[in-house]
């Protein structure tokens, strides 16, 4: 029967990685071993933030529960969680997460040729009301033949060999580029695997969403505001657009993958570089966005092309459908 020979045929993660890698003959292996890794996280994580409520692992870090237990915080414990994995992995040689200062060098004995920047648990604020959260993560190749130093991970987002997020939602969804288009794979909880239901992923041309904190809208600079106002009284007599916020990147980004439509957080007068961070948060978007079709602009320049030069940095950032990011590109050229 057709159909049961589907359901049983499953395309896994796993699978899908390797399959990628045998089209690289001379390819050891080691990227499908970092990538398993990472899923590896993101399953822990996942079987954490649904047992969230329940185990009360919500709370301050450094705080007990009743068995006078310390509490970790979910992004304490997430990031301790993505440490772990990625130098386990003995792939790894430099990592930098968002909830650390320093970026970790792997010692010389676990260290491999590549480097990841993460953020373990983005949008932890919605952690407490049950909203989705995520991973976000993006992998660099070292340069090779000499000590690690920063500037291995101080790269343009065009330089990622791979960026990706895990969603941890009504399911949860693992979204994945190595370069050659997105691939989205669902975790069956019964399987404990992720299974390709979304492959290749293209984002919509043109969406009718826009997506965008406008509790800031006060301090925005002309180009935003203009866009933002054509969302709600289009000049070209076509609808308005609807708005749609949830003020949690993946989450954000996700429906933005699937629907169309642009997630802008702008730099504005009081935080002239915007909110979210270059290496964890805005490459990874802009390169799966591209991947599938959309653009990303910071407002400036193509948000691929930035060359951070701190590794906590901030820029400002406007992605999705290509149709729209063209419009508020530009507006930002003509200003
Ligand atoms: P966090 O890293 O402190 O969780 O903040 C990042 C989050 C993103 O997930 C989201 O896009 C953004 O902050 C929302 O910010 P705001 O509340 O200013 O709209
Ligand atoms: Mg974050």
């Amino acid at each position: 029967h057709a159909a049961d020979a589907h359901r049983t045929d499953l395309m896994t993660i796993t699978r899908y990685v390797l399959n990628e890698q045998s089209k690289h003959p001379d390819s050891r292996g080691d990227f499908s071993i970092l990538l398993n890794h990472i899923v590896l996280g993101c399953k822990f994580v996942c079987s954490a933030v649904n047992k969230a409520g329940l185990a009360k692992l919500i709370g301050l870090a450094g705080e007990t529960n009743v068995q006078g237990e310390e509490q970790k915080k979910l992004d304490v414990l997430s990031n301790e969680v993505f440490i772990k994995a990625l130098v386990s992995s003995g792939r790894t040689c430099i990592l930098v997460s968002e909830e650390d200062e320093e970026a970790t060098f792997v010692e010389p004995d676990k260290r491999g040729k590549y480097c990841v920047v993460f953020d373990p648990l983005d949008g932890s604020s919605n952690i407490d009301c049950g909203v989705s959260i995520g991973t976000i993560f993006g992998i660099y190749m070292m340069k090779h033949g000499h000590e690690p130093t920063l500037d291995d991970v101080l790269q343009p987002g065009k330089n990622m060999v791979a960026a990706g997020y895990c969603m941890y939602g009504s399911s949860c969804m693992f979204v994945l580029s190595t370069g050659s288009g997105v691939n989205g794979f669902t975790l069956d909880p019964s399987l404990g695997e992720f299974i390709l239901t979304h492959p290749d992923i293209k984002i919509p041309k043109k969406g009718k969403i826009y997506s965008v904190n406008e509790g800031n809208t006060k301090n925005w600079d002309d180009p935003t505001t203009k866009y933002v106002e054509n969302c709600k009284f289009p000049k070209d007599g076509s609808s308005p657009k609807s708005l749609r916020y949830i003020g949690s990147m993946v989450a954000d980004v996700h429906r933005t993958l699937l629907y169309g439509g642009i997630f802008l957080y702008p730099g504005d007068k009081k935080s002239p570089s915007g909110k979210l961070r270059v290496l964890y948060e805005v490459f990874p978007m802009s390169f799966l966005m591209e991947q599938a079709g959309g653009q990303s602009f910071t407002g400036k320049q193509r948000a691929l092309d930035l060359v951070p030069e701190k590794i906590h940095q901030r820029s400002p950032i406007f992605l999705g459908s290509y149709d729209d990011v063209e419009e508020i590109k530009q507006l930002y050229t003509a200003a």
